[in-house]
């Protein structure tokens, strides 16, 4: 899997690039399975992300791969990560994390602006999230990205709905730009897709996104993955996702290394 020196380019210089057809038809049959079979059956992480009075319905689950076959056998066969190492110039990539995101039709609720590093316990400058949908989705539904603002600073992660500080003090991070009221003074990316794209962003790319309108459904999966010099940074605060949930006593994870252990397979080089 070649990635085009202009797609390289876009990437490293905006934070932000399409990618149209990576991922082939049979895996995205395989996400479809998959985050069909994640929303009958949520994990306990699963985090309702809309009002009950909203008209649809906006649910993210996280760290969801090793609960389902169909994610499994596409986290060992995807070529992403090859796709990874050409985007940060990395020697090996690992997983991260898995998250799934499925705003039904007509969902009001938006997703809120944020860099996603923030919320994290990883440090380092070599990642990328791909934004996979399942279904089409027009560029009113699509995620938007604000280009350039991988270069940073780090922006004040707050809870979605209650805009609470649970990771970083008040006070300790820049706050955000009001950008939808500023939307001028921002370039700001998104796109009509087809199931078979995905977009590449960095972790410190600020990003957000519409509802929906319609009768259209979005179903996304995303995997985050880690280049050469992403390594785990403890933190005082509960991250998200909340990995320590996960590994009670037996965290693998050596502070300041790179991540190891079954649930950070290396994805490239197999
Ligand atoms: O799909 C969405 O609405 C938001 C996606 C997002 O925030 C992410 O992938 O980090």
């Amino acid at each position: 899997m070649t990635v085009s020196r202009s797609d390289v380019e876009a990437y490293r210089r905006d934070g932000v690039v399409v990618l149209r057809g990576v991922v082939s038809p049979h895996e995205v049959e395989l996400l479809t399975a998959g985050i069909d079979e994640v929303l009958e059956n949520p994990s306990p992480r699963a985090k309702v992300a809309s009002s009950p009075d909203d008209p649809g319905f906006f649910i993210e689950d996280f760290c969801t791969w090793r609960d389902h076959e169909a994610f499994g056998e596409f986290v060992r066969t995807t070529t992403l990560g090859d796709v990874a190492a050409q985007l940060t110039d990395s020697h090996a990539i690992r997983m991260y994390h898995d998250h799934v995101l499925v705003k039904e039709a007509r969902t009001r609720q938006r997703t809120p602006w944020h860099q996603d590093q923030p919320y994290y316990d990883v440090e380092g400058r070599q990642n990328v999230s791909f934004w996979i949908p399942v279904d089409p989705v027009d560029v009113s539904s699509c995620l938007e990205l604000v280009v350039g603002t991988h270069l940073g600073p780090w922006l004040m992660p707050r809870s979605f709905l209650t805009k609470e500080a649970k990771w970083f003090p008040e006070g300790s991070l820049t706050e955000l730009p009001d950008v939808d009221a500023r939307r001028g003074d921002f370039e700001i990316k998104s796109w009509s897709l087809e199931p078979g794209d995905a977009i590449a962003f960095h972790m410190l790319t600020v990003h957000g996104a519409p509802g929906v309108s319609g009768d259209e459904r979005r179903r996304v999966f995303s995997v985050r993955v880690l280049g050469d010099d992403m390594v785990y940074a403890p933190r005082e605060w509960t991250c998200s996702p909340d990995f320590t949930q996960l590994f009670g006593d037996r965290d693998p994870r050596t502070p300041g290394e790179p991540l190891s252990g079954p649930w950070f397979p290396q994805l490239f080089p197999r």
